[in-house]
């Protein structure tokens, strides 16, 4: 196997020149434990850790490599080595963690970058009590903001009496971004994701606990290498089975990443990440009279009206003032957004 078998790409080439000399190799992180990470090299997988220097030069926890990350790094003995240096990323998603320092006053936001380096997201549902419009438009702007294009994947298609209904709900909010019914349970039914498995493409598996994410990587790699839970029967939620995200490699060459299930998905983005989940809306407010209409109460305002008139229904505007809301509280926070 070589480099570009795991994505590497001239972009990274680029800011390896400098490293030629030293001897050290690029890596990719593959996965993240405590205190480690495993990653892949050309001379294959190596544990590895931070060197002082990676620590020292960190100005914030973005710094910091995830799974995804293409890092600089020294062997060492026994298949171990040290990470000397983090590679500009192609692309990173990134959520808010917000309140976690204990203080008064105001609200804290921290960002988290969960995974760089993806080139697909694919927004996992499940159509059984998951099913949720909301959730789907908040993960469809955490991924307008972070570079990757997106696939809506609805799982899960045995459990539901009418799954092309659901499916044209989430049409309506999905813009452009494709939506797709499967059921991970039977693998075949998976063949239907192969136009998006090219070789060398990164596409993370996003959702949350028991929506099926760990059962598709399954399917696809042919064999049960992630394990997978039973959803709780008294509310059909997941069991947060999947602890850790990882890359796979599959057999035609694509590269997935499953990730844990998230608890809560706080947004970290610019306000003009709306811009591409909800096209609609930005479309109606430019017949608002005033620019900077927030489409509230405002006279002449074109999207309270396309309410109204029926033309857009009222959850989803409010949804839309949820999540505005919600990046323009990052604020100044958010300048070194990525
Ligand atoms: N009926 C049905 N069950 C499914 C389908 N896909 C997955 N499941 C079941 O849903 C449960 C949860 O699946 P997982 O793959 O563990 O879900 P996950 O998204 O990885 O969950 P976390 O790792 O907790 O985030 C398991 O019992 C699966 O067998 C499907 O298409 N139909
Ligand atoms: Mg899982
Ligand atoms: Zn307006």
């Amino acid at each position: 196997m070589n480099l570009r078998d795991w994505g590497w790409s001239d972009f990274f080439a680029e800011q390896f020149t400098v490293w030629e000399k030293s001897g050290y190799l690029p890596a990719r992180v593959i996965r993240g434990e405590k205190n480690y990470f495993r990653v892949w090299t050309e001379e294959g997988e190596l544990v590895v850790r931070f060197s002082g220097k990676i620590r020292h030069k960190a100005a914030s926890r973005q710094d910091f490599p995830v799974v995804g990350d293409w890092v600089v790094v020294e062997t060492q003995a026994d298949q171990r080595g040290l990470i000397h240096t983090l590679l500009q990323r192609k692309s990173s998603f990134s959520r808010n963690l917000p309140g976690r320092r204990k203080g008064k006053g105001r609200e804290r936001h921290e960002q988290q970058v969960i995974a760089a380096n993806v080139d697909l997201v694919m927004i996992v549902s499940g159509l059984d009590q998951d099913f949720n419009l909301r959730r789907i438009e908040r993960y469809l702007t955490l991924v307008g903001g972070c570079g990757a294009e997106a696939l809506i994947l609805l799982n899960k298609s045995d459990l539901c009496d009418d799954p092309l209904a659901l499916q044209r709900q989430v049409e309506e909010i999905a813009g452009q971004t494709p939506v797709q019914l499967c059921t991970a349970r039977d693998a075949s039914q998976l063949e239907s994701l192969a136009p998006y498995l090219q070789p060398g493409k990164t596409i993370a598996l996003l959702g949350s606990s028991g929506v099926g994410k760990s059962t598709i990587i399954n399917g696809l790699l042919g064999e049960d290498r992630q394990k997978v839970a039973e959803v709780s029967l008294s509310d059909g939620k997941g069991r947060h089975t999947t602890t850790h995200r990882e890359l796979f490699l599959l057999d035609n060459g694509a590269i997935l990443m499953d990730n844990p299930g998230m608890r809560e998905l706080h947004l970290w983005g610019e306000p003009e990440d709306l811009l591409e989940s909800f096209t609609d809306i930005e479309k109606l407010a430019q017949h608002c009279k005033f620019n900077d209409c927030r489409h509230q109460s405002e006279p002449g305002c074109a999207v309270t009206a396309a309410v109204e008139a029926g033309i857009l229904k009222s959850e989803r505007l409010a949804s839309y003032h949820k999540l505005a809301d919600e990046l323009g509280k990052l604020g100044r926070h958010n300048s070194n957004h990525s």
